[in-house]
């Protein structure tokens, strides 16, 4: 069965070879395409303002992939591209880093592990994941809150608050019936 993803880039490092942040994830795009992944689609790359404890800018983006693989074996994927792009895991948390590969968004619905929770956590509160992917996935409903990308993105940048989603667990519980949820 194909599976459609909708993945967050980030990037605030140079890469000795592919160069600034913004080359790096135009780079992780064509990375990201292999004899079992299909980039749909991909969002104009915007710069962004650190959130969190690193310094400096980030280049993000978006983009909606087609793969078979499952989530667990996607994000092994992602893990393994960060790495080959020079991506450290150790130290602090949020350190700048030449590569970040997140999944926001599934079309099976929530899914929650001790490696993965989907949609991500964070999402729903930063621009810089809403932003880029209002440009490609605005129809794309959340199965937690029922909004639109472009919902979530229009409230956030009016700062107002969101519904909350229910812890994963439960979430996942809730929602174990309710199959796909692609509304593209
Ligand atoms: N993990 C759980 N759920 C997911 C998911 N949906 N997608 C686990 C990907 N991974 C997920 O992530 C830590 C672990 O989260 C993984 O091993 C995976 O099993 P990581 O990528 O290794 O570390 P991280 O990125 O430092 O942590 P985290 O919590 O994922 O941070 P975020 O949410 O990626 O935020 N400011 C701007 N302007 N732009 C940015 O892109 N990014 C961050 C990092 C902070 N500030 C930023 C930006
Ligand atoms: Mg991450």
């Amino acid at each position: 069965m194909t599976h459609r993803y909708l993945i967050a880039l980030g990037s605030n490092m140079a890469h000795p070879r592919h160069g600034p942040p913004p080359a790096v994830l135009r780079a992780a795009l064509v990375a990201l395409e292999t004899s079992d992944l299909r980039v749909i689609a991909s969002a104009p790359i915007i710069a962004s303002a650190p959130v969190g404890p690193s310094l400096r800018r980030y280049a993000n983006g978006a983009a909606v992939i087609e793969t078979v693989r499952p989530p667990l074996a996607l994000l092994d994927q992602l893990q393994a591209i960060e790495a080959a792009f020079g991506r450290n895991r150790r130290g602090q948390r949020w350190r700048a880093r030449t590569l970040d590969l997140d999944i926001v968004l599934w079309d099976g619905g929530a899914f929650c592990d001790a490696r993965l929770t989907v949609p991500h956590r964070e999402y729903r509160n930063r621009t810089f994941v809403l932003g880029p992917a209002a440009r490609i996935a605005r129809d794309w409903r959340d199965p937690l809150t029922c909004l639109c990308v472009k919902h979530a993105h229009a409230r956030l940048t009016r700062r107002a608050r969101l519904p909350k989603a229910p812890p994963p667990h439960d979430a996942c519980r809730a929602h174990s019936s309710v199959g796909r949820a692609t509304d593209f």
